[in-house]
């Protein structure tokens, strides 16, 4: 998608920090971190929200989790627990529209709605 920052960050036309990649999906860390480990995992293919996710998508999203659970354990946050959100849409907040997952961890977490 010519337009997608993160589709550009997949490209690597954007540089990005990243923590793991492969051919279906990128680990980078989020550039304003809202807790001590704050990535974002997304896939390379361009979905903009959950609410485009089509039923073919389902093998790709499944994955995105254990894609998830790596990255938690490359950041040593495994154990000590995290947090996985997606935004979708404007109440959630989403600002880019390529569906992407936060992974959180290293603290405390607060309250979910604030
Ligand atoms: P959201 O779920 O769409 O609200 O999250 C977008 C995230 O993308 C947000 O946490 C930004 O800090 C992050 N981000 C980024 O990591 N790199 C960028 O170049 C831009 C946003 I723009």
């Amino acid at each position: 998608m010519d337009n997608c920052l993160f589709c550009k960050i997949a490209e690597g036309t954007i540089p990005s920090n990243k923590v793991y990649e492969d051919d279906r999906f990128l680990v980078f860390h989020d550039i304003e971190p809202a807790a001590p480990t704050h990535v974002l995992i997304i896939p390379k293919k361009h979905i903009p929200t959950m609410n485009d996710l089509a039923a073919e998508d389902a093998g790709l999203i499944g994955e995105l989790h254990l894609v998830a659970r790596e990255a938690a354990k490359k950041l040593g946050v495994a154990e000590s627990g995290y947090r996985l959100i997606n935004n979708c849409g404007p109440d959630s907040g989403q600002a880019v529209y390529h569906i992407h997952y936060h992974l959180l961890g290293g603290a405390k977490l607060g309250a979910l709605v604030q």
